[in-house]
C-alpha cells in the first residue's frame, strides 16, 4: 500500500467546504483508494511526501468534441466582421464546414489532431474526458469518430468516455429533411456504433438551427431501446423545452441552457440532471444571455463545468479556465466551479467511480502547487499542476 502524505485534500466528499482535510493523507492499493484522512491517523505505508501540497480529484471534462477535422479560424474573423454564429451556419459555414474536414479525414489524422487538445487537458489535470461524434453526420464517419476517441484511451493513461452525436447538425444532403436523416443516417449509425461497442451515451442538439424536441424525442427512444443513456444540448440559443425534454428521459445532464427557464430547471431538479455549464462557448460567441445560476442553485440542481472544447463555439484548451470562466461571468462560487469539474462532472457522466476522493473510488488524483481550492478558480492563464497520480501511478 503506498501512503500520499503531507497534502492538503481537497476531497469533495462530505459536508465541510470542498470536504477539505488539512494535513492529510491518502492510503492507495492497486488503482483504488483505500482510505483518506488525518497523517496523524493514518495507515502504514511506503510513504509519498506530497511537500504540503494541495490535492483534489484528478479532473473531469464531461462534455468535448476534441475529435474533429480542420479548424474555423475564418469564421471567427467573419463573427468579429458582425456575422452572428446562426447566420454562418444557416449559410452553410459552422458545423457544416467542420464536418467537411471531418469527413475527408482518416481515423489515424483524426487521432493524430485530437492528441494534442487531449494533452492540454491532461496537462490542466484532467483524468477522464468525454468525447463526442457529431461532425461525420454519416455512418462511415461518425463511427470512425468515435473509433478515433476509443484510440485516444489506448494511447494516454486517461479514461475516454464517447458520446453518440449524430442529432449534431441536419447535413447538406438532407437539407430540410431531417427526419429524413435521422431515419436514414443518424439511427442505423448509432445502431452501428452500438454493435461495434463505440457508445457510451447518446447527445443530440435541440436548437432552431438543428433538431426539433419531436426529432430529438426519436433519437431518445432509440437510446433507450439501447439502454444508453441521454443528454442534450439544450436551450443554448433560444428555449426549446429540450431540458425538460431531457429530464423525461432522466438524461444524465442537460448543457449550456443559457435560454432555460423555470419550468425546465423543475424538471431537471426532478430528475436528477445535471446541467453542464459551458462559459467557453457563451464567451466565444459573445452571448449576453447567461444561464440561470441562481435558480439552479435554488433548486438543487447539481452543476457541472466544462470546456465543450469544439472549432466553432469553444475553441477551449483549458477546463481551469472554465471554471475561472464560470466564476467570473456566471457568479459561480469557486467550490461550485470544481465540484462541477470533479463530483459533478463524474454524475454528467454516469460514473460513480471517481469525482470524490473517498475509499473505493479510483485513485485519479491532482497533486496541486496551491495553497487553498478556490485558488484553481481564481488566476487564469496560469498552470498551478505539479502531478497527476493516475489509477495510483505517479
Ligand atoms: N453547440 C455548441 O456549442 C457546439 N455544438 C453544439 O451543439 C458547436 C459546434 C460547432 O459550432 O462546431
Ligand atoms: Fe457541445
Amino acid at each position: 500500500m503506498r501512503l500520499f502524505t503531507n497534502c492538503t485534500a481537497a476531497t469533495m466528499d462530505g459536508p465541510a467546504p470542498y470536504g477539505l482535510i488539512p494535513d492529510a493523507a491518502i492510503a492507495v492499493e492497486g488503482d483504488r483508494i483505500a482510505w483518506v484522512g488525518p497523517r496523524a491517523d493514518a495507515p502504514k505505508g511506503e510513504a509519498v511526501d506530497l511537500g504540503g501540497r494541495l490535492v483534489t480529484p484528478a479532473l473531469i471534462d464531461c462534455h468535448t468534441h476534441i475529435v474533429h477535422g480542420g479548424h474555423r479560424a475564418g469564421e471567427f474573423e467573419q463573427r468579429l466582421l458582425g456575422a452572428s454564429y446562426e447566420e454562418i451556419a444557416r449559410a452553410g459555414g459552422g458545423i457544416i464546414s467542420t464536418v467537411r474536414a471531418t469527413r475527408a479525414a482518416t481515423v489515424d489524422g483524426l487521432v493524430a489532431s485530437a492528441l494534442p487538445r487531449l494533452d492540454a487537458l491532461i496537462a490542466d489535470g484532467v483524468a477522464t474526458v468525454e468525447v463526442k461524434s457529431g461532425y461525420g453526420l454519416d455512418i462511415d464517419t461518425e463511427l470512425n469518430m468515435l473509433r478515433a476517441a476509443r484510440r485516444l484511451a489506448t494511447l494516454r493513461p486517461v479514461t475516454i468516455r464517447t458520446t453518440f452525436l449524430g442529432a449534431h447538425a441536419v447535413p447538406p444532403d438532407y437539407k430540410d429533411r431531417a427526419d429524413a436523416y435521422l431515419t436514414e443516417a443518424c439511427l442505423p449509425a448509432l445502431s452501428a456504433a452500438h454493435a461495434e461497442g463505440l457508445v457510451d451515451a447518446v447527445d443530440g442538439f435541440c436548437e432552431g438551427i438543428a433538431f426539433s424536441p419531436a426529432q430529438i424525442a426519436r433519437v431518445f427512444d432509440a437510446a433507450k431501446a439501447l439502454g444508453l443513456p441521454v443528454k442534450l444540448h439544450a436551450e443554448q440559443l433560444s428555449n426549446l423545452h429540450g431540458a425538460a425534454l431531457a429530464a423525461s428521459y432522466g438524461a444524465l445532464s442537460a448543457d449550456h441552457l443559457e435560454y432555460l427557464d423555470d419550468a425546465g430547471i423543475a424538471a431537471m431538479a426532478k430528475s436528477g440532471t445535471v446541467a453542464t455549464i459551458l462559459p467557453g462557448a457563451f464567451y466565444a460567441i459573445r452571448e449576453t444571455k447567461a444561464p440561470p445560476i441562481a435558480a439552479l442553485r435554488a433548486a438543487g440542481v447539481p452543476m457541472a463545468v466544462s470546456t465543450d472544447m469544439n472549432p466553432g463555439t469553444s475553441p477551449m484548451g483549458s477546463v481551469l479556465l472554465a471554471m475561472n470562466m464560470a466564476c467570473t461571468l456566471f457568479r459561480l462560487t469557486p467550490e461550485e466551479a470544481l465540484k462541477g469539474t470533479t463530483i459533478n462532472a463524474a454524475r454528467a457522466l454516469g460514473l460513480t467511480d471517481r469525482g470524490r476522493l473517498a475509499p473505493g473510488l479510483r485513485a485519479d488524483l491532482a497533486v496541486w502547487a496551491a495553497e487553498t481550492p478556490a485558488e484553481l478558480s481564481y488566476r487564469f492563464g496560469f498552470n498551478p499542476l505539479h502531478s497527476l497520480i493516475l489509477g495510483g501511478k505517479a
